[in-house]
């Protein structure tokens, strides 16, 4: 396939409610979507990156500008026999993946409609339905985490994700496994603290939680490698894993015992896949991560959900927990066993809605040959 066109385009989505983390506030996305346009058919990927470097070093108008000036003019026309070849055609770009990987992406759904398959199934899915759990945001008070603890809970999801960060971190962990003794918990500190705060780490021990996502620094491994033996309770990383490299660098240190995969930080699925991959073969239990994806972004994930790897349930949750109108049809819904069918349309397996689209859209840029 050769690659004659790519479309970009910024949407503005306002999030029905506020998302909270140890770093900042988010009330609306402002998202890159990617068409890429072979032989008549297309494929379409959407930037998973926030709004500010704060998350990690990319933002959205850092993306819209090395997809525009870099990374799409790499694959423009270029002869791809697979998908995979993608971050080949784009390694002269160092980091960035956020941007490469909305573009990779793009390429899968694409050769994926080529060969009439779903995306799934292109990927080497196996698993039929995907588990899933919810990230909630931080509240300022536990009255108002409890409530929004009750509804996902009721609504069948399987794990729930709490966002902790300083001076918001055991007391109310405490407040809420008090009312909830058994359910499935984990929380993620998104890098509010440093090995100065082991003892207050170690007081989370005490509540049986499934996991501490990413409490140390966005690119550390080190410190996470000295933390891990001092808690009973796992350490996964999310934003220090940026490849297979990283993962076989944190899990030869010990420095975790699980991982989150998140496509835009690893750089799309070919990435994706090799962390799964090889995290499968030595039983570490990887699972999806989200970035407040928008309807394309939310359908990559369940494919990549369907791989062997993803054993535990991931940050895959409904459109309505996030948007009043998701930008696909139909929207993502979760059934009350906390699960997401995969889809069985070519593709993604959904419809892009490109009116919906076009009514949010505040930019757009083409290049082509
Ligand atoms: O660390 O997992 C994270 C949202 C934005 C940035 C980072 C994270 C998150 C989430 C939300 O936890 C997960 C979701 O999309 O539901
Ligand atoms: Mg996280």
């Amino acid at each position: 396939m050769k690659i004659d066109r790519i479309e970009l385009r910024e949407i503005r989505l306002p999030l029905v409610a506020p998302f909270e983390t140890s770093f900042g506030r988010t009330f609306e996305r402002h998202i890159i979507l990617v068409k890429v346009f072979s032989e008549g058919l297309h494929g379409w990927g959407e930037c998973t990156v926030g709004e500010n470097p704060f998350y990690n070093h990319e933002f959205t108008e850092s993306c819209w500008t090395v997809i525009r000036d870099f990374a799409g003019p790499m694959v423009l026309g270029r002869e791809l026999e697979s998908p995979e070849q993608v971050p080949q055609l784009t390694r002269q770009i160092r980091g960035n993946k956020m941007a490469r990987g909305a573009v990779e992406c793009a390429i899968w759904d694409l050769e994926a409609r080529r060969q009439g398959v779903p995306l799934w199934q292109l990927l080497g899915g196996t698993q039929e339905v995907i588990n899933c759990g919810v990230s909630l945001g931080l509240e300022d008070s536990d009255a108002a985490m409890l409530q929004k603890v009750e509804k996902e809970v009721a609504a069948g999801y399987q794990r729930i994700k709490i966002k902790i960060k300083p001076g918001r971190d055991v007391e109310m962990i405490r407040a809420l496994r008090r009312e909830y003794p058994n359910i499935v918990m984990s929380v993620d500190a998104n890098s509010a603290y440093t090995l100065d705060d082991v003892e207050l780490l170690k007081k989370l021990d005490e509540f049986n939680l499934l996991m501490i996502e990413q409490p140390l620094s966005y690119d550390d491994i080190i410190d996470h490698a000295a933390l891990q033996p001092q808690l009973k309770t796992a350490i996964c990383l999310d934003e220090s894993i940026l490849s297979l490299d990283d993962a076989r660098k944190a899990l030869s240190l010990s420095a975790c015992r699980i991982i989150n995969v998140k496509l835009g930080r690893v750089s799309g699925h070919t990435e994706a896949r090799k962390i799964q991959g090889y995290c499968h073969e030595r039983a570490i239990p990887v699972w999806c991560g989200g970035m407040l994806e928008a309807g394309i972004g939310r359908a990559h994930n369940i494919h990549m959900s369907t791989l062997p790897g993803f054993v535990l349930p991931g940050d895959v949750s409904a459109s309505k927990r996030y948007w009043s109108e998701d930008i696909i049809t139909p929207p993502v819904e979760v059934t009350s066993q906390g699960t997401i069918p995969r889809p069985t349309g070519v593709g993604l397996g959904y419809e892009v809605n490109e009116k919906r689209i076009d009514s949010l859209t505040t930019r757009t840029e083409v290049i082509k040959l």
